[in-house]
């Protein structure tokens, strides 16, 4: 019980009511506790994890000028990296953006993008941070991977 009790205190259990004798269970149900909405800890913990995702300065110096190595720029009046990528037509440029896509919706993180028939232009920040992070090396990192 004192697990269920910490469990529920940290926001990562979803506790329901069920009128006694409506369930079989082997234990008299749980009292009455209202629902615990797991919003509040992941949100904590993901907002926690964000910030800590953005770049340091040794990350700077280092991954960082990697990519400005391989065309990147940084952008003047934001902490934010841009690239254009040239295709050989719109279906090779679409396939990129496609698995770029892909990428963006697993890592929750999403380029900022403009796309003329088989030219891309991507900005890459993180704007929970308000500049650079992680997620921007990792995702900039992937786009360079998988341009042929
Ligand atoms: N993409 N670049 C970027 N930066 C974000 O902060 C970000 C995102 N995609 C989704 C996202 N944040 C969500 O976590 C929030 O909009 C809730």
């Amino acid at each position: 019980m004192a697990l269920y009790r910490n469990l529920y205190k940290a926001g990562s259990v979803a506790i329901h009511f069920h009128p006694a004798g409506s369930v079989k269970c082997a234990r008299p149900p749980i009292n009455a506790i209202p629902f615990v909405g797991l919003a509040s800890a992941s949100t904590v913990s993901s907002s926690k994890r964000k910030m800590a995702d953005k770049l340091t300065q040794a990350e700077r110096d280092t991954q960082l000028q990697a990519l400005l190595q391989a065309g990147w720029k940084l952008q003047s009046n934001r902490d934010a990296i841009e690239k254009e990528y040239q295709f050989k037509n719109f279906n090779e440029a679409f396939g990129f953006m496609t698995r770029v896509a892909l990428l963006a919706e697993k890592m929750d993180h999403h380029p900022e993008w403009f796309n003329v028939y088989n030219k891309l232009q991507v900005t890459l920040s993180s704007h929970d941070v308000n500049g650079l992070s992680k997620r921007d090396l990792k995702m900039a990192s992937f786009m360079d991977k998988n341009f042929s």
